[in-house]
C-alpha cells in the first residue's frame, strides 16, 4: 500500500466527522464549544453547500439563538423584492434577513422557539417569546406558524400574523385587498395588514408622517413609533 493511501485511510474518520459537525444553527455551535461568545458565525442551514453568515446570541435568555432578522441602525434597505427575502440579504454583523428558504429548512428539521428582542430610543428594552415557531415551504407561501406566547413586556403583536403567508411588494399574498407590503413599505407575514412591521422603514422613534410604515411593534409603542432595534431569533426547543 502506498503511503498516501495509508494516510487517507488514517484520515478518513477525521474527514467524515468534520462533515458531520457542520453546524446547522447557533445551538449546534454552542454545543461544540460552550465558551463561544455572541458574534458572527457560519452555519449550514440546508447542507454543506448552503453556508450562511449569521449572528449568534449566546447570552440572552440562555443563549444559543440564531438571529434570523435584525434592525439596529438603518444601514440596510429592507424594502426588497421576493427573491431577496427568499435568499436573504444584509450584513451578519449588523442588519440582515437570514432568508425564508433557510428558515423553512431549519424549522422543518427541528422544533424551534422564537425570541423577539427590542429597544426604544429612551433606553427601554423588552421582549416577546413564543414556544413554537416554524414556516411552511415556498409552495405554501412560507406560511407562518407562531404560538405559545410569553410576555416579556412587549405584548403579543405576532398573534394576528399567525397563519399568514409572506408578502413582498412584488408578491402579494396578504389578506387585504390592497398590497400591505407597498402600503407599509416592508415585507412580512402581513394579514390585513399588521401589528408589527419589523422589516419596515427605519426611522428614529416617534414619527406619524406616514402611518405605521416604521419598525413598529404595536402592543409596546404603538403604530407611529419606530424602534431603535429589533431582532428575531430562534433556537431548538430543549
Ligand atoms: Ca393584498
Amino acid at each position: 500500500m502506498k503511503p498516501v493511501s495509508v494516510l487517507l485511510l488514517v484520515l478518513a474518520p477525521v474527514l467524515s466527522s468534520c462533515l458531520l459537525v457542520l453546524p446547522q444553527d447557533c445551538s449546534e455551535l454552542y454545543n461544540q464549544d460552550k465558551s463561544r461568545p455572541s458574534g458572527v458565525y457560519t452555519i449550514y442551514p440546508i447542507g454543506p453547500t448552503s453556508a450562511a453568515q449569521v449572528f449568534c446570541d449566546m447570552s440572552s435568555e440562555g443563549g444559543q439563538w440564531t438571529v434570523l432578522q435584525r434592525r439596529m441602525d438603518g444601514s440596510v434597505n429592507f424594502y426588497r423584492p421576493w427573491d431577496q427575502y427568499r435568499m436573504g440579504f444584509g450584513n451578519a454583523e449588523g442588519e440582515y434577513w437570514l432568508g425564508l428558504e433557510n428558515l423553512f429548512y431549519m424549522t422543518q428539521r427541528k422544533k424551534y422557539e422564537l425570541l423577539v428582542d427590542m429597544d426604544d430610543f429612551s433606553g427601554n428594552k423588552t421582549f416577546a417569546r413564543y414556544s413554537l415557531f416554524f414556516i411552511d415551504s415556498e409552495f405554501d407561501g412560507y406560511k407562518l406558524h407562531v404560538t405559545g406566547f410569553t410576555d416579556g413586556g412587549a405584548g403579543d403583536s405576532l398573534k394576528s400574523h399567525n397563519g399568514q403567508k409572506f408578502s413582498t411588494f412584488d408578491k402579494d399574498q396578504d389578506a387585504s385587498e390592497i398590497s400591505c407590503a407597498k402600503k407599509y413599505l416592508g415585507a412580512f407575514w402581513y394579514a390585513a395588514c399588521h401589528h408589527t412591521n419589523p422589516n419596515g422603514v427605519y426611522r428614529w422613534g416617534a414619527d406619524s408622517t406616514l402611518f405605521a410604515v416604521g419598525v413598529a411593534w404595536y402592543h409596546w409603542q404603538g403604530y407611529d413609533y419606530s424602534l431603535k432595534s429589533i431582532s428575531m431569533k430562534i433556537r431548538p426547543v430543549q
